[in-house]
């Protein structure tokens, strides 16, 4: 670990690095005050918690600084300074990630992107968006609803993540099963690497067979190639029509019935398709009193329930009829709500989007996300809630359209987390891979996960992405520690 963070650097700075983990010095403040305004400087103590600080309230470091500049040049040239004084780095958006990747493991400096904000234009023609990295999600897509379009992803976080971190995280979201994974609609990035270097990587063209598609890499790379300055995004066009189906099922035998159901009747109208168990909806109803719910929460644990959206350009009517009398026929449902307008469609939704930050009230969360095969959900689910046992309580939810479960493990006492973590980890990533499948389908390694990637990949694989991290970051001084361990 020390040598990590020592390697390279003179021998006064290693020293204190030696002391405190920490390489800041008064020359460098000195210098980053002479390229940036005041105001994208933050020192102080009070400040700097949340860029110290992650979503759950889990992951925390101690950077004794956080920049925020409002240009690529600015990031440009503290990516340089940083570089030829191996000052560590973390990239930051949103700070909204879900796997500690997007704080200081330690003292590292925060390079927040929130003041590169603008959006810098829509080609109608082309349907392409071009941001700048610290623009918020809905804010691209508030600017977007004047041209009856938006940006193919969906999420929770959608208010406060910033494109940049999306793209950072290739992040799924519940419009997967629709648009497929977020990389397919970034045709072009501006990076700056740590050298320094601004890449100019900004197609704005959907074909392409040029060679290597290098912006690839550094989609879902999590900040550890080279800081995301600028994207262009190719929209999509809003639907016209849309219409919401909440249901409870009573087993989830039911709920893969229902799933196969959904799929064949709505067909390419299907823009999202989710499930919770009813400790999920249970833990929601009772955390978040003021949420409108559609069914009053059981204590009958053995209830599930269906989120699905169905959308496009016709109406839906005959569509939703004929899937609500297939599920009905087959008796596959207790219950079912279908929104009759925009304000219902949003409540609906809103159980579903805050069962993360209704665990999150509650206790601290041990969180797994997980790609498998969808009828192994509930049995992986129930091997998790035994191990638990009754150190805390566990939710299954998520984007089951695309095989995608979020495992949320809710430990009741703060104090029991080293327990709680040495139950759980590694033994909930080693069940999945074990069944080969992802550890990580959608939030990323982060520092959560890098020290299980053998899990991911195997040798041969991690050994090139060493590689290829070292031709971009030859010092490790972006994000270290995150997806590759140190
Ligand atoms: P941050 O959290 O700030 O950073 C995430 C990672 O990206 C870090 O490793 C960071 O170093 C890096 N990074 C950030 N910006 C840049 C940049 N400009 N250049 C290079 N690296 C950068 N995720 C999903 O995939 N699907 C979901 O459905 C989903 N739902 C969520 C719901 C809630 C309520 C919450 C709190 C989170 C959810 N997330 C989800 C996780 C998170 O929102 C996503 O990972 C999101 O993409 C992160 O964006 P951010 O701007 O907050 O990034
Ligand atoms: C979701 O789908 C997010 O709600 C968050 O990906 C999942 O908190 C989680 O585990
Ligand atoms: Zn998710």
């Amino acid at each position: 670990m020390l040598s990590f963070y020592s390697k390279a650097i003179s021998p006064r700075i290693n020293f204190k690095s030696i002391a405190a983990f920490s390489t800041l010095q008064e020359q460098d403040l000195k210098y980053f005050r002479s390229i940036l305004e005041p105001h994208e400087i933050v020192t102080e103590p009070s400040e700097l918690e949340k860029f110290n600080t992650d979503w759950m309230k889990k992951y925390v470091g101690y950077s004794k600084l956080a920049l925020k500049p409002n240009t690529s040049q600015k990031v440009s040239s503290i990516l340089k300074y940083c570089n030829s004084k191996n000052l560590k780095i973390v990239p930051q958006g949103g700070n909204t990630g879900l796997v500690g990747g997007s704080v200081p493991l330690k003292d590292e400096i925060v390079l927040s992107l929130t003041n590169m904000n603008k959006i810098l234009g829509f080609s109608e023609n082309l349907g392409v968006v071009s941001v700048e990295a610290g623009c918020v999600l809905d804010s691209i897509n508030q600017f977007l609803l004047k041209y009856g379009s938006e940006v193919p992803l969906d999420l929770g976080a959608k208010g406060s993540c910033c494109i940049g971190g999306n793209i950072a995280t290739n992040a799924g979201g519940i419009r997967f099963v629709k648009f497929g994974p977020f990389r397919a609609s970034i045709l072009g990035l501006e990076v700056v690497l740590p050298s320094g270097e601004i890449l100019n990587l900004e197609s704005e063209i959907r074909k392409d067979n040029t060679g290597f598609d290098l912006k690839q890499l550094f989609i879902g790379s999590e900040g550890t190639l080279g800081v995301i300055t600028k994207a262009n995004i190719l929209t999509s066009k809003l639907d016209k029509f849309r219409q919401v189906l909440f249901m409870r099922a009573d087993s989830f035998e039911k709920v893969l019935k229902i799933h196969n159901l959904i799929k064949q009747y709505a067909g390419k109208n299907l823009a999202a398709l989710e499930y919770l168990d009813e400790h999920a909806y249970y833990t929601v109803a009772e955390q978040l009193p003021q949420l409108h719910k559609p069914f009053a929460a059981t204590s009958d644990k053995n209830k599930f329930y269906v989120l699905t959206e169905l959308a496009g350009s016709e109406r839906l009517e005959s569509i939703v009829e004929s899937l609500y009398q297939a599920l009905d026929e087959n008796k596959l449902i207790e219950d079912c709500v279908l929104s009759e307008n925009e304000a219902q469609l949003k409540d609906l939704w809103e159980i579903r989007e805050n069962v993360s930050l209704a665990a999150t009230q509650k206790g601290l969360v041990f969180k797994y996300d997980v790609s498998l095969s969808i009828e192994k959900f509930n049995e992986i689910i129930e091997k998790v809630r035994q191990r638990a046992g009754s150190l805390g309580d566990t939710l299954g939810y998520g984007h089951i359209g695309d095989g995608n479960l979020h495992i949320n493990v809710i430990c009741f006492d703060k104090k029991q987390k080293k327990q709680m973590e040495e139950i759980l980890e590694p033994y909930v990533l080693e069940e999945i891979s074990a069944i080969k499948g992802s550890i990580s389908a959608e939030h990323g390694l982060g520092s959560q996960k890098a020290k299980f990637i053998h899990l991911a990949k195997d040798k041969n694989t991690i050994e090139l992405m060493r590689q290829v991290k070292k031709i971009f970051d030859p010092n490790n001084i972006l994000n270290p520690g995150k997806v590759i361990p140190g």
